[in-house]
């Protein structure tokens, strides 16, 4: 292995988003409970982070606090230590104050979206006063922000929050590439993508559907950290349901040892992600 590339792999996983559905893959996780077993399973597939979204019970994307608080509670109460990042994207189409309702007591990290962009048929709105609105929540909160970057120009918006003192130190970058109106899941991209960083960041990538595992693979091997789960993928193979995002999890673990990685426990993912 070269010296650039650390050993221990922070493997994050996202058991449930707001696109996806049961009728796509009956694995989803609908119900508070079900989205903590879900992330119970991952982590003890070897999952150190955990990126939590909620539904109503309809299966409707929830930022509801009380339906977050559940999740959270329900995963600590179980005696799991993982990481835990709240979603503060939510669905398409809710505005920033509902988005950030999923900021309870418990969550150590969430997510800061660097951008507008077309999302599928839709449109994902994060203006530049969201943006610097949300990243000012976090700062108050204490939470390590995630920063998702789905296009090679929200890295101009990551060095323009920097440079503002919008955002500081400690913050994890997340390529999240494969979203139809975002960049594509392509190493050129994801080489192209880490070198335009501002500054030395750790940084993680979220290969969306069949791009997720050749993603993956590729992060490994560069040094960087992975993303998987229900919520950006729910196939193993080309047409074969995953059973669960602790099956992804399984894989992207097979995958890491493979390449002379070993995944961080959570306590080891919270040094490396500057979380205290
Ligand atoms: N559901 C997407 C529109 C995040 O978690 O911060 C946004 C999303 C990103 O899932
Ligand atoms: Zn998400």
């Amino acid at each position: 292995m070269s010296e650039s590339v650390p050993r221990k792999v922070v493997v994050t996983c996202a058991v449930v988003g707001a696109e996806v559905t049961r009728a796509q893959s009956p694995a989803v996780p609908y119900l508070p409970e079900e989205i903590a077993q879900a992330a119970l399973d991952a982590w003890r597939a070897g999952a150190a982070v955990v990126h939590l979204h909620a539904r109503h019970p309809d299966g409707r994307p929830s930022q509801r606090p009380e339906h977050f608080r559940e999740v959270v509670d329900r995963i600590r109460a179980a005696g799991c230590d993982a990481v835990l990042q709240c979603s503060t994207g939510g669905a398409v189409g809710m505005g920033v104050d509902e988005r950030l309702g999923s900021l309870v007591d418990g969550a150590e990290m969430a997510t800061l979206n660097l951008g507008t962009m077309n999302f599928g048929d839709d449109v994902f709105v994060n203006s530049r006063p969201d943006i610097v609105r949300i990243a000012a929540r976090l700062r108050e909160r204490r939470l390590v922000p995630e920063c998702e970057v789905y296009d090679a120009g929200m890295l101009d918006t990551l060095r323009w929050l920097l440079d503002k003192g919008h955002l500081a130190a400690p913050y994890h970058v997340q390529f999240v590439l494969g979203v139809p109106g975002g960049m594509t899941g392509s190493e050129r991209n994801l080489r192209f993508l880490v070198e335009g960083l501002p500054e030395p960041a750790h940084w993680s990538v979220a290969g969306i559907g069949r791009f997720e595992l050749p993603m993956a693979e590729v992060a490994l091997g560069m040094g960087g950290h992975v993303r998987v789960g229900l919520e950006d993928n729910l196939f193993v193979s080309k047409g074969v349901l995953a059973k669960g995002s602790d099956e992804l999890v399984a894989i992207a673990v097979a995958m890491a040892r493979k390449a002379g990685r070993t995944p961080a426990t959570p306590a080891q993912a919270r040094r490396i992600l500057g979380i205290s």
